[in-house]
């Protein structure tokens, strides 16, 4: 039997918070968004904030002593506050605005792994992660003479920690890892591998970029060191991204970036530099959207994240059950009890990318492609995938959609 979801807020009241929900596509259908993992929608509280920073105190921070500038800087400084506390993170300075998640994963790449990995060193991997959390290790490892290691991936797409201690030695010094695969949705044990690590005295790196938006973060009880994540994910505008790190290790990493506002002293020959955050903040930050991401948390803090997680948990199954009567179907990764709200799949017959361009002809948007995991499908032995991702603002009507377009999809292919 398959069982509706039950949502413990109202979904379609919602709904209205995100004025591109409400729209029609120029081919006249109503749009069924199911990218989110790609980018979310944004409500219309942080659409607001921006326009209200940009019409009412817009000014660069840091650096005005006039009075826009101190609104600016004040609101810039409680965005980062606001970040400090969504991540459970123990100080504010340990808060670094940056453009995103790819640029916060380089951003340890240079100022910390290339300052302290030596050869023979090791990074562990593992081939669900986006190539955002594998390219600058690879980079950094060639750099330094480390080497990269996998842990091996089970049928069902997940970690196989069975035999860790083969992969996670005393040479291990760093395990980058994502704590939920954006083909997959893999939710992986993030605090024993952060425990596991540390035991061998390595540090670990989680890319949370499709986690943070979906369910509640706690650096200090996962014992996190190093964690990344985009704006544009969760809610808010693009270019805006955040590194958490803990403060030692941002005291004695290396400035990656250089420039304004990152230094203490510049002489003719050498400089100091400024004290963390504002260390790896060289230039003018993206405060515009920094400040836009602190009212998206707000959002979602009022909504709550268990909530969303627990109703995103319910669509998800649904989604999972109303596909899988799909014939020809295989959707990849582990039972829904084990992933976020993610639905990539292949079905026998028909290319990704056709099928998604036969989806967006009903006004369905999903992706198609190797979603920047080309390991990963290398190792599924695909080329490609098609994925729908949900989020708090989808329905079960929409996932009927999604059904429906892709039955259609399978008769324009003369499927039996
Ligand atoms: N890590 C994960 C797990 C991701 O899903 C993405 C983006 C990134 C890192 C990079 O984030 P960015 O904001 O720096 O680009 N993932 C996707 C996706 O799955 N489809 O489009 C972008």
């Amino acid at each position: 039997m398959i069982s509706a979801p039950q949502p413990t807020f109202d979904v379609e009241s919602v709904r209205r918070d995100f004025p591109i929900l409400s729209q029609y596509l120029p081919n006249g259908r109503p749009l069924v968004y199911l990218d989110t993992a790609a980018t979310s929608q944004k409500p219309r509280v942080v659409i607001e904030k921006l326009t209200e920073c940009l019409e009412q105190y817009n000014s660069n921070v840091h650096r005005g002593i006039h009075q826009l500038g101190d609104r600016m800087t004040t609101e810039l400084e409680n965005a980062r506050e606001k970040v400090q506390r969504f991540l459970g993170a123990k100080d504010v300075n340990e808060i670094v605005f940056t453009s995103g998640t790819t640029m916060s994963l380089n951003l340890v790449a240079h100022g910390w792994a290339r300052k302290f990995l030596k050869p023979g060193d090791e990074i562990l991997v593992n081939a669900m992660e986006h190539h955002a959390n594998l390219v600058p290790w690879q980079l950094a490892a060639k750099a330094t003479g480390a080497v990269l290691k996998y842990i091996p991936l089970t049928g069902d797409g997940r970690l196989d920690l069975s035999e860790l201690d083969l992969y996670l030695t005393s040479r291990t010094k760093l395990v980058a890892v994502t704590a939920m695969s954006n083909v997959l949705g893999t939710i992986n044990p993030i605090a024993d591998l952060a425990r596991q690590a540390h035991a061998v005295g390595a540090l670990i790196c989680v890319d949370a970029a499709q986690s943070v938006p979906h369910s509640p973060t706690d650096v200090v009880a996962s014992n996190i060191d190093f964690l990344a994540f985009s704006g544009h994910k969760l809610y808010a505008p693009t270019g805006i991204g955040v590194l958490y790190a803990r403060q030692t290790l941002l005291e004695n990493m290396d400035p990656f970036l250089a420039g304004g506002h990152m230094i203490r002293e510049v002489h003719e020959q050498s400089s100091t530099w400024a004290d963390p955050p504002a260390k790896f903040e060289a230039g003018t930050c993206p405060f515009v959207e920094a400040v836009a991401l602190g009212t998206a948390i707000d959002y979602i803090e009022t909504l709550g994240l268990n909530r969303i997680a627990e109703y995103e948990h319910q669509l998800s199954t649904y989604a999972h059950q109303r596909l899988s009567q799909v014939p020809g179907i295989r959707i990849l990764g582990p039972d829904v009890a084990h992933k976020g709200a993610i639905l990539s799949f292949v079905v026998d017959g028909v290319h990704p990318h056709d099928l998604s361009d036969l989806l967006d002809r009903e006004g369905v948007a999903i992706r198609a492609g190797h979603h920047c995991t080309m390991p990963l499908h290398d190792l599924l032995n695909i080329t490609s995938s098609a994925r729908a991702s949900l989020a708090f603002y989808n329905t079960t009507a929409e996932v009927d959609k999604l059904v429906e377009a892709l039955q259609s999809a399978r008769k324009v292919f003369r499927l039996k």
